[in-house]
């Protein structure tokens, strides 16, 4: 994308509604754009990190064997009547009436759908496992929406659910779910360590939230720096092995972390000095387990193994994606802007052209721009260098390719590390190379 044609309205002033430095940084550098309270626009650049979150969240979910599905944003009132939510929920659900007088609501969550769409398809154990997941816009009507993308009142959500013939299915469930969700943080950059938590509106009695470590967090934290060493992504656990995910089990149980609320100060205490970890933290995840309160409540059952009907065992899995992107960058940023893990960034990198209209500059990046366009931010714009840096910075792609007629007349680019900050000079070819950019026109 060339930055002279992107629609990516940056901002010089610092919004005075922006409380905290990701709502600030997601205003500024052009991602989002609030539309009214707590509902905001995706910009182009916002939409590809949203995009590439939601991608490795995908990938992830499809590993366990979970199957995507996409259920509508309105539901019907007589839906949630028959779990008794539908007064329960109180006025953070936001009520609508079509032209027919039918009362019709915009889902904050999606319990009872799902739980209907399963029952009205499914009628033997024989079909049990089933996990059914969608990624798709969730309205609550917050009484205080605030930080911008953190606490929205339409956000987007992936939402899981699982459905077992005994609780032994639905607690293997759970924590094939929990391995999934340590794998997908990981990979979006993030330190997110679970926690056992209180269940709220959604019910039941096993529950664990996710919180990415940040200074800006809602909640203290306290936990064992073990969470911070493992690599779930390089874990030999097979969510498909029982054994495995009792090892999962075990290592959650044993190993230390507590929000506040929860903090036990006598078993911190035991732990060694060098190993305790305490800060604030963001919830970016929340599984629960809650047996049959749903499919009782909804009446729906399947035929057991001896002919008798049976209420499944159910258990639901949310995870902020766009709440990610802010809680991202709350935990990864610094006084000039963002500083984008790889994976989630919305591209490669930015190629600062500090001269467009010199034969080598223009040459050198064209020679790179044309090796991959839809994924390198080009800076071709007749600003000043400062203005260029500036901006590059406060996007905060991992990588700058910075080309100045000096050095571009020799074939050379400076590599500068966002992270870091280090600048080294290199020939364009060894540039290409470090940035994985295969075919290179020179
Ligand atoms: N039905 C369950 C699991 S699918 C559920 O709704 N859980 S939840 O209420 O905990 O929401 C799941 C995740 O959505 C939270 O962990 C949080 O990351 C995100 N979330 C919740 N409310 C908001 C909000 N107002 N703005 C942005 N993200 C939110």
């Amino acid at each position: 994308m060339r930055l002279s044609q992107a629609f990516q309205p940056t901002l010089k002033e610092v919004p005075a509604e922006a409380q905290i430095a990701s709502h600030r940084l997601m205003l500024r550098a052009g991602l989002v754009r609030q539309t009214s309270a707590g509902i905001y626009a995706w910009l182009p650049a916002g939409l590809r990190v949203l995009r590439n979150i939601a991608q490795i969240v995908r990938e992830e979910q499809d590993a366990i064997g979970a199957q995507e599905v996409l259920m509508p944003t309105l539901q019907s009132a007589d839906l949630w009547r028959r779990s008794g939510r539908y007064e329960a929920y109180g006025p953070e659900m936001l009520r609508i009436e079509d032209r027919h007088g039918r009362e019709l609501l915009y889902g904050p969550t999606n319990e009872e759908m799902i739980t209907d769409l399963f029952g009205s398809a499914v009628r033997s154990y024989k079909e049990l496992p089933q996990l059914l997941y969608q990624i798709q816009w969730k309205f609550r009507d917050e009484i205080r929406p605030r930080f911008g993308v953190m606490r929205g009142r339409e956000f987007y959500m992936k939402d899981a659910y699982s459905f077992d013939a005994d609780y032994e299915g639905a607690v293997r469930s759970y924590y094939r779910m929990m391995l999934s969700y340590l794998r997908i943080f990981r990979r979006l950059g993030v330190v997110a360590v679970p926690m056992a938590a209180d269940t709220g509106p959604i019910g039941g009695e096993l529950s664990h939230e996710f919180l990415v470590m940040a200074p800006t967090g809602e909640s203290g934290v306290f936990y064992d720096s073990d969470w911070d060493a493992i690599d779930w992504t390089q874990a030999p656990l097979d969510p498909e092995n029982p054994q495995d995910l009792e090892k999962l089990q075990h290592l959650v149980a044993t190993t230390y972390s507590a929000t506040d609320e929860k903090h036990d100060v006598q078993v911190w205490e035991k732990l060694p000095l060098e190993k305790r970890r305490e800060g604030r933290g963001i919830e970016v995840g929340h599984i629960f387990y809650f047996g049959t309160k749903y499919t009782e409540a909804m009446g729906i059952e399947v035929s057991g193994p001896d002919g008798q009907p049976f209420a499944p065992q159910m258990g639901s899995y949310g995870i902020g994606v766009s709440r990610l992107v802010g809680a991202i960058i709350e935990a990864s940023h610094d006084e000039n802007g963002i500083i984008w893990p790889t994976e989630v960034a919305p591209y490669r990198f930015s190629l600062l052209n500090l001269r467009p209209g010199d034969e080598a500059c223009d040459r050198v990046c064209g020679a790179l721009y044309g090796a991959d366009p839809d994924n390198i931010l080009y800076d071709d714009r007749s600003e000043r260098a400062g203005v260029k840096f500036n901006d590059a910075d406060l996007l905060g792609l991992p990588w700058q390719v910075i080309v100045g007629p000096r050095s571009a007349k020799n074939g050379l680019v400076e590599l500068k590390n966002r992270a870091t900050g280090e600048r080294t000079e290199l020939p364009l070819a060894e540039a290409a190379r470090q940035l994985g950019l295969t075919g290179l026109q020179t």
